[in-house]
């Protein structure tokens, strides 16, 4: 251990904190340009919360009341301060020692996050790492750095005590010079990553402030209850509704798009005898559907997890059309959202019985951010990239051949109904499993036609029906189950469906370019 004269410490304590302090900042920044909902410093404090004792937490509102959040948030920037202090010395002494301990700190930040979207990554992926990894390696860099240049500072003034003042003052001035310099550098960014960060906060609470002002307007056609049937009792079968947290999520916005709910204007132009344009209030107003309807990505390889179900509340885009007029030789609808993104519908898909409709619920909830807030078109049957167009701002009445969409000028097709298709999801493949009776279940869905039954076949053997459970409706996934006697070893199990005109779901192996993956979903079990 080196011995270090009492500023040096103070030095390095201040290195500390200024480098964990940019760190965590520049992670809020980039988190907070992500998405409203991503950041490490709050999922902290809630795992913060989550695990001190009921008792503490009683004690914090009596003696904080409302502002118990803003005094917590200031004793977990000190306890951070003193921690990122202590590196800051440590790493003086201790050549990397603290670099470790921040990232130790990083790695706890990691586990809240994690503990804290416990089987949510679906939404965001793995984006919500992002924040807590970025913010260690920034501090991790930059503490480096600085602390080096401390060290260059002492070393040079160490050496040269024994000469006389002024052959020493010139070699360690000018270390000293540079470490304040990077000191002043680091404070400078840390303030101005502050002020940014804060900015993005500040437009995002005001974009939660007048959300929360919403109310989801009531369903004047409800969705009828899910009957008891279609819901199967296997343990970790997949959930018949997805939440709002576990939907998969699809775009080209590396940035959620927060729209206030103020500001947003929906436009219907192009062949039409009245162009629209309606606000989020008169867009409240109309006369809303709820529908569960099954969505699906293109992209979705056969077995794959880019579909979810949830409960829609919509106005049929067939009533805003209906109003608008639409003039006759139109056969597309081009969506746009207010990133930029286009889709091309078929206006048959638009104005048929389907209920293709302009949504503004998800599950009983305004659409989340990552979804659509305020809006976003669910046209059943049809993949996402051709229909569902989030952050709606435009319907444009059009022709396919005067316009073209996002995705159909880069190689896919233009037209997309989603293809029937199965999943086994339990087991998984690869798994071992006990000698005798193994229970599969999984998902199967043929959006507008319905799903009749769902086969299975071993080692290339017969199919064999399996148990249906009942649908929600033709545009939602159905829950299957099944119960083998399997010998021991390795076996190969692969699952069909049919749909409700009697078609047997293809066997065509194809990738999900141009317009969908087909083929049959096959695990691997080893029964033994
Ligand atoms: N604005 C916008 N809307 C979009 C997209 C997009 O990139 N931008 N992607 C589409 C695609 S490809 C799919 S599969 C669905 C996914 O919807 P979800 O993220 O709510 O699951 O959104 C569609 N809507
Ligand atoms: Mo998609």
């Amino acid at each position: 251990m080196n011995k270090q004269s009492k500023p040096a410490l103070l030095w390095a304590a201040l290195c500390g904190v200024l480098a964990v302090g940019f760190g965590l900042l520049a992670a809020e920044l980039v988190a907070g340009f992500l998405s409203p909902s991503l950041s490490a410093v709050t999922a902290v404090g809630g795992t913060v919360i989550d695990v001190v004792p009921p008792g503490v937490k009683d004690w914090a509102i009596a003696s904080f009341g409302t502002s118990d959040k803003f005094f917590f948030l200031i004793g977990m920037a000190l306890v951070i301060a003193i921690l990122a202090a202590l590196a800051g010395i440590l790493e003086l002494k201790r050549k990397s020692w603290g670099l470790v301990a921040v990232g130790i700190f990083g790695l706890l930040g990691l586990l809240a996050v994690l503990a804290r979207s416990a089987g949510s990554l679906a939404g965001n992926g793995v984006l919500v790492l992002v924040s807590p990894l970025l913010a260690a390696a920034l501090s991790i860099v930059l503490l480096r750095v600085l602390i080096n240049r401390l060290r260059g500072w002492r070393a040079v003034a160490g050496s040269l005590q024994n000469l006389d003042e002024a052959s020493r003052t010139q070699p360690a001035g000018q270390e000293r010079r540079l470490f304040l310099r990077n000191i002043g550098l680091s404070a400078a960014a840390t303030a101005l990553t502050a002020l940014v960060t804060a900015a993005i906060r500040g437009s995002q609470a005001a974009y939660q402030a007048a959300r929360e002002k919403l109310k989801l307007p009531m369903a004047q056609q409800a969705a009828a209850p899910i009957s008891a049937n279609a819901q199967l009792a296997l343990n970790g079968i997949t959930s018949l509704v997805t939440p709002n947290k576990q939907f998969y999520r699809i775009d080209t916005a590396l940035a959620v798009p927060v729209i206030n709910p103020n500001d947003w204007q929906l436009k219907v132009t192009g062949l039409v005898d009245r162009e629209i344009s309606m606000n989020l209030a008169e867009l409240l107003n109309q006369p809303m559907q709820e529908r569960y309807v099954t969505i699906a990505c293109v992209s979705n390889e056969v077995g794959g997890d880019l579909i979810g179900n949830a409960r829609w509340l919509g106005w049929p885009v067939r009533e805003i059309l209906a109003k608008a007029g639409v003039k006759p030789g139109a056969d597309m609808v081009l969506s746009r959202s207010s990133d930029g993104f286009t889709a091309s519908t078929p206006l048959q898909a638009m104005t048929d019985q389907r209920d293709a409709m302009i949504a503004v619920g998800m599950n009983g909830e305004l659409l989340p951010a990552e979804h659509g807030f305020p809006a976003r078109l669910i046209v059943p049957g049809l993949y996402g990239f051709v229909s569902a167009t989030k952050w709606l701002t435009e319907l444009k009445v059009t022709t396919f051949a005067a316009d073209v969409a996002y995705w159909s000028t880069r190689g896919w097709s233009d037209h997309g109904p989603i293809k029937q298709s199965s999943r086994i999801d339990l087991p998984r493949s690869g798994s071992a499993v006990p000698a005798g009776p193994t229970v599969l279940g999984g998902m199967a869905w043929a959006q507008q036609r319905g799903v009749s039954k769902v086969e299975l076949s071993v080692d290339g053997g017969d199919w064999q029906p399996v148990k249906l459970a009942s649908a929600i409706s033709k545009d939602t996934w159905v829950q299957w189950q099944a119960e083998l006697m399997l010998d021991r070893g390795e076996h190969q199990v692969r699952v069909r469906c049919v749909d409700g005109l009697g078609e047997v779901q293809s066997s065509e192996v194809a990738p999900p370019a141009p317009d969908g993956s087909s083929g049959y979903h096959q695990i691997t079990l080893r029964v033994g």
